[in-house]
């Protein structure tokens, strides 16, 4: 980072010495999965200036943009519509949530036995490392998982800006008469927080954007079934992260320049790794930044990575939003009618996310599947057995990882991945 950050991390009540150190490894980490690879497409250098600025110049913008009236709402799910934040000119953020830090801090208020990503959020905020959470005006913690729901009783004793925002959890009229209750609900919020009413017109305007957004991305999905595949499942899996972080316009912008630098490459035939290396889809929990690991040790294993089934990925970004609407009743509606499709493990009965992982594998030429859960995600883990069952019936190669985001398995999740690959080769 270039300019000196550390009297806006002050300002921002960050711990320095721990948000020294943090950087530190995260730096070290991106230097060691991403600088290091070879036949990147050039465009990627965008999104190693984001990630190297990631709390630098991207939290500048935000507390700048605040100074201007603007307000900055964090959150962990993507089952929050972005749209309704843009719509009074609110800037949505993804919170930190994909380390392993001050997970002793964490242990004060959850168990052991509570899944990584809910233990890395309470720590990132108990340690004060995380500027995202800083910055922003409201917390939207989501009624998603048991842990979830539960952690944010605790959350509500820490901090005072936290928004709790409930979520069906079964698909039929009534799960969707729930979540647009819901979406009015936070509407209302985000107007009483920010003095702006939705109104047709911007809402019209956002919900264009994002689906901008998502649609650059599903450029680069849809490119990604060609053999030698263009971009790396690492790289994927960070354009992908960063779509939670950046300024909704530059970010597609960035993400379409990507796009039709792969379309050149599959033209000439030019890949991240060779023509015929294993194929592989990764299915599962989100991978919040800087959980690079699976992806690592996979395409370290002689295999390159797809495909995504994840919040980082399809499930983040692969539906549109309707944008016939001309009302803001009926936009709100098309809202909620495109978050219900969204195939998270916290619905009952899932069985639209079997379907959706088979389409997937098909649309990216996939030679298999590996299913990624955290260690006492009951939501996917339970999933994870049905769906074992269901590929295998169908003939596709599946291997099922549980882990965590420490480093002790990484050895071990090496050979089992190798064998995974091997197996296929063979
Ligand atoms: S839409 S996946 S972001 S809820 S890993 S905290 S489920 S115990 S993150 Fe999620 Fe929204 Fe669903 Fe996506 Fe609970 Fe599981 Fe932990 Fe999880």
């Amino acid at each position: 980072m270039a300019e000196d950050y550390k009297p806006m991390w002050q300002e921002l009540g960050l711990d320095i010495e721990k948000h020294d150190a943090l950087l530190e490894a995260v730096g070290q980490m991106y230097g060691e999965n991403f600088l290091s690879q070879e036949n990147r497409p050039k465009g990627m250098e965008y999104f190693d200036f984001v990630v190297s600025e990631i709390h630098g110049l991207r939290i500048k913008e935000l507390v700048d943009a605040r100074k201007a009236g603007r307000t900055v709402i964090g959150s962990f799910c993507v089952y929050v519509p972005e749209e309704l934040i843009l719509t009074v000119n609110g800037i949505s953020v993804g919170l930190c949530a994909g380390a392993e830090f001050a997970f002793d801090m964490a242990e004060k208020y959850v168990p052991r036995n509570t899944c990584s990503l809910i233990k890395s959020a309470l720590g990132f905020k108990l340690a004060k490392v995380c500027p995202y959470l800083e910055s922003s005006d409201l917390v939207v913690g989501e009624n998603t998982c048991d842990g979830k729901k539960k952690a944010h009783e605790h959350w509500q004793s820490i901090i005072d800006n936290l928004y709790v925002m409930d979520l069906p959890q079964v698909k039929n009229d009534n799960g969707r008469r729930m979540l647009l209750e819901e979406y009015t609900r936070f509407a209302a919020k985000l107007e009483e927080l920010s003095g702006k009413k939705i109104e047709a017109g911007k809402l019209q305007e956002s919900i264009a954007i994002v689906n901008n957004k998502r649609k650059a991305m599903n450029r680069i999905y849809a490119l990604r079934n060609a053999d030698p595949a263009p971009i790396s499942g690492l790289d994927a899996l960070l354009i992908s992260q960063v779509f939670f972080y950046d300024d909704p316009v530059r970010f597609t912008d960035s993400v379409n320049a990507i796009a039709d630098e792969l379309e050149e490459r599959i033209k000439n035939k030019q890949g991240a790794a060779a023509a015929g290396t294993p194929r592989l889809m990764v299915a599962g929990c989100p991978m919040a930044v800087p959980n690079w690991k699976l992806p690592a040790i996979i395409e370290d294993s002689n295999a390159v990575v797809v495909g995504e089934e994840l919040c980082t990925g399809e499930r983040g970004h692969a539906y549109l939003t309707d944008e016939n609407g001309s009302t803001v009743d009926e936009m709100m509606g098309n809202i909620a009618d495109r978050y219900m499709k969204i195939h998270c493990a916290v619905f009952t009965p899932n069985t639209e996310r079997l379907e959706k992982i088979r389409d997937m594998h098909d649309r990216y030429n996939a030679d298999g599947i590996v299913l990624y859960n955290l260690q006492f995600c009951q939501p996917y883990q339970i999933e994870s057995g049905l769906i074992v069952d269901d590929l295998k019936k169908s003939g596709i190669p599946v291997l099922q990882i549980d882990t965590d985001y420490s480093q002790e398995d990484a050895g071990q999740l090496q050979t089992r991945v190798e064998a995974f690959v091997e197996s296929m080769k063979s």
